[in-house]
């Protein structure tokens, strides 16, 4: 079971990612992605979801038309754990043609 971040765990970890911000109220970090329309926005989706799906490690998102809003946060730890801070950097590495 992974374990939550905390203190400067927590603080170097985010440091490595880039355009992400906690959530008001939650232990969760959230970005928004634009892309340059539907087609893109889907074919990132559907491979983070492929990740995720290998990973046991699921996003919280929500698609309007090139817009992706995600939001990363493991339920079993009630909290930022490790799985969230590779996802989001898997997610930043195919928003940006990685
Ligand atoms: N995704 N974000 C997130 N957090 C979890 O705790 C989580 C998950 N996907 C699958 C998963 N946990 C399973 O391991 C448990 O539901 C059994």
């Amino acid at each position: 079971m992974p374990t939550k971040l905390t203190g400067a765990q927590r603080t170097q970890a985010l440091a490595g990612l880039s355009g992400w911000r906690d959530v008001e109220g939650r232990d969760a970090i959230t970005k928004a992605y634009r892309f340059a329309d539907f087609n893109a926005a889907f074919a990132f989706m559907t491979r983070a979801a492929l990740m995720a799906e290998k990973m046991d490690h699921h996003p919280e998102w929500l698609n309007v038309y090139n817009r992706v809003e995600v939001t990363l946060s493991t339920h079993d730890a009630g909290g930022l754990t490790e799985l969230d801070v590779k996802l989001a950097a898997f997610m930043d590495s195919v928003a940006t043609g990685g």
